[in-house]
C-alpha cells in the first residue's frame, strides 16, 4: 500500500459496531475524488473523506463503499488500473487487495454502485448518507443515486450522523498513538518557527519554516497556518508583514500526520528576545486562563463551564490591569468578556482538525438538551457538552484587542459597567495572544497529546535567546 493502515480488525470492528447502532437500510460512503485546482489535471493535494478513512482506511481517490445494514453486506467500489493508467501511476495494489487489507472481500467496478443504489431507492428502503461538504460530491451522489440535488438533503441521515459521532468521539488506543504523533510534529513545527524568527523577517519566512517540519515528517498541514503580528485578527491568513522588535508573533499551526490525524497548536512569542512588561502581563492572564481550564478537564465536566471559567479568568486578569471592573461572573454572564475573547475555548480534534464538523456541530459539540448559545463570543464555542474519557480536544484561550470592536462597543456605550473604555484606549494596538494545546480526556482527568511546548514567559524567552 502507498498509505499506512491500522490492523484490519480495527476497521472490521468499527463497521460491525456501526451496523449494530443502525436499524435498517443501506449506508453510502463516498470516498473523495481528486479535486482540480486551476485546470482539470492539476490537483489540490488529495484528502480522503474522514468518515471513509475511519471505516475503510483506504487513502486513495476513486472509491466508494456501501454497508447494507439489513444483510450485513459490505462492498467496495472502484476501478482497476488499465495499462494506460499504469503508464502514469506505475503498478498499484488492486481494489480487491486494498479491500482485503481492511477486511472486505467483495469489490465491484465503480459504476456498479449505480444499480445498487437504484435498487435501494426503488424498493423504498432507506439510503443513509452523511452531509456532503464538497459541491462536486453533491453532484456525484445525485448522479450515482439518480436523485435530484434538490432532494439530496432528504437522504442526509441523522441516525447515521449520531452513530458515527458516537464512535469517532471516543478515540481508540491506536488513534491516540497517532494523535500523539500528530501533536508532536505540530509542536516541532512551532519550535522551528520560534527558533528561526528574527526581527526584520517577513511573516511568510517564519511560516515557511513552520510548514517545512510537517512535510519533512511525511505529513502535511491540518489547516492553513496563521503566522502573524496581528494575532487580534482571528483567522488572519495574510503573512506579508515585516516582523519588528517590540511586536509579537502569533502562530497557529498543526500537522496532519501520515494517517491523517491532526494536531492544532498555538504559540505567541516576542519578535525580539523578550516580551515587554505589558505583553508579559497580558500573556500571563491568557496562560492562567489556559492552565485553569486544563486543570478542569475530566469526564463529566461540561466544556461550556470550562469556557465560562476561562472567560472569568480573562475578566479578572483585565480587571487587574484596570481595563475591566465590576463582578467578573456577572461580566461573563452578560458577555462583556467578548471584548477580549471573541471565540470559543476549543473543539474536538481527530481525523479532522475540527473533528467531525462535516456532520454538524449540534451533534458533535452539543446535545439534545444542551444547545449552543447565540451570545456574541459564546456562539463561537464549538464544543459545550460534557466531556468523556477518550475525547480529544483543544484548549485555546486568548485575548484579542480589536480596534474596530473597541470603537463599535464604545460608540454604543456597551457594558460601561464592566469595561473602562478610557483605560482600554492604550491597548488598542496591542494585537492578540493565544496559547493552544491538544488534550486527551482520560478516566481520571487529562493527558497532553504530543510533546510539551514552552509555555511560560521564561520558557518562551529562553527559546528566543
Ligand atoms: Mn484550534
Amino acid at each position: 500500500m502507498q498509505f499506512r493502515l491500522f490492523d484490519k480488525s480495527i476497521y472490521i470492528k468499527r463497521r460491525s459496531a456501526l451496523k449494530k447502532k443502525m436499524d435498517s437500510g443501506l449506508i453510502l460512503f463516498l470516498g473523495n475524488e481528486e479535486s482540480s485546482m486551476n485546470y482539470k489535471d492539476n490537483w489540490y493535494p488529495f484528502r480522503q473523506d474522514s468518515n471513509f478513512l475511519y471505516y475503510f482506511g483506504l487513502n486513495t481517490a476513486g472509491l466508494a463503499a456501501i454497508i447494507d445494514i439489513d444483510s450485513g453486506e459490505e462492498i467496495i467500489f472502484g476501478n482497476e488500473l488499465t495499462i494506460d493508467d499504469i503508464v502514469w501511476t506505475g503498478p498499484l495494489p488492486t481494489v480487491s487487495e486494498m479491500a482485503s487489507a481492511v477486511g472486505i472481500e467483495k469489490t465491484q467496478p465503480f459504476n456498479a454502485i449505480i444499480a445498487v443504489l437504484a435498487k435501494v431507492i426503488e424498493s423504498g428502503r432507506t439510503l443513509h448518507i452523511t452531509p456532503p461538504y464538497r459541491p462536486e460530491n453533491k453532484i456525484r451522489i445525485s448522479e450515482l443515486a439518480g436523485i435530484s440535488i434538490n432532494t439530496l438533503h432528504e437522504y442526509i441521515s441523522v441516525p447515521l450522523i449520531r452513530a458515527i459521532v458516537s464512535q469517532r468521539s471516543y478515540k481508540e488506543a491506536c488513534e491516540v498513538a497517532e494523535m500523539h504523533k500528530a501533536s508532536t510534529i505540530s509542536a516541532e513545527m512551532h519550535l522551528a518557527g520560534m527558533r528561526y524568527a528574527k526581527p526584520g523577517m517577513k511573516e511568510y519566512e517564519v511560516m515557511a519554516k513552520v510548514k517545512e517540519v510537517a512535510y519533512a515528517q511525511n505529513g502535511s498541514l491540518s489547516f492553513n497556518p496563521i503566522v502573524t503580528i496581528h494575532g487580534e485578527t482571528l483567522h488572519n491568513l495574510y503573512s506579508g508583514n515585516t516582523i519588528k522588535e517590540g511586536q509579537m508573533v502569533l502562530c497557529d499551526a498543526g500537522a496532519s500526520n501520515d494517517m491523517n490525524y491532526a494536531g492544532d497548536l498555538t504559540t505567541t512569542y516576542p519578535v525580539g528576545k523578550k516580551f515587554s512588561t505589558r505583553q508579559k502581563e497580558v500573556y500571563n492572564i491568557v496562560l492562567h486562563a489556559h492552565q485553569t481550564a486544563v486543570a478542569m478537564l475530566k469526564p463529566g465536566v461540561l466544556f461550556r463551564d470550562v469556557y465560562l471559567t476561562a472567560a472569568q479568568k480573562i475578566v479578572e486578569g483585565m480587571q487587574s490591569l484596570g481595563v475591566m471592573k465590576g463582578d467578573a461572573r456577572e461580566a461573563v454572564a452578560a458577555g462583556a468578556h467578548a471584548m477580549f475573547f471573541q471565540c470559543g475555548l476549543g473543539h474536538m480534534i481527530g481525523l479532522d482538525v475540527h473533528d467531525m464538523e462535516d456532520l454538524g456541530e449540534p451533534y458533535v459539540g452539543y446535545t439534545d438538551t444542551l444547545k449552543k448559545s447565540t451570545q456574541f463570543g459564546m456562539k463561537s464555542l464549538r464544543l459545550g457538552r460534557s466531556l468523556e474519557a477518550g475525547f480529544t480536544l483543544t484548549v485555546e484561550p486568548g485575548i484579542y484587542l480589536i480596534p474596530q470592536l473597541i470603537d463599535a462597543w464604545k460608540a454604543e456605550n456597551k457594558f460601561t459597567e464592566f469595561i473602562h473604555y478610557s483605560a482600554l484606549e492604550s491597548y488598542r494596538d496591542f494585537s492578540g495572544i493565544r496559547v493552544e494545546e491538544d488534550y486527551l480526556i482520560t478516566e481520571s482527568g487529562y493527558q497532553l497529546l504530543g510533546k510539551k511546548l514552552p509555555m511560560t514567559v521564561e520558557e518562551v524567552e529562553a527559546i528566543r535567546e
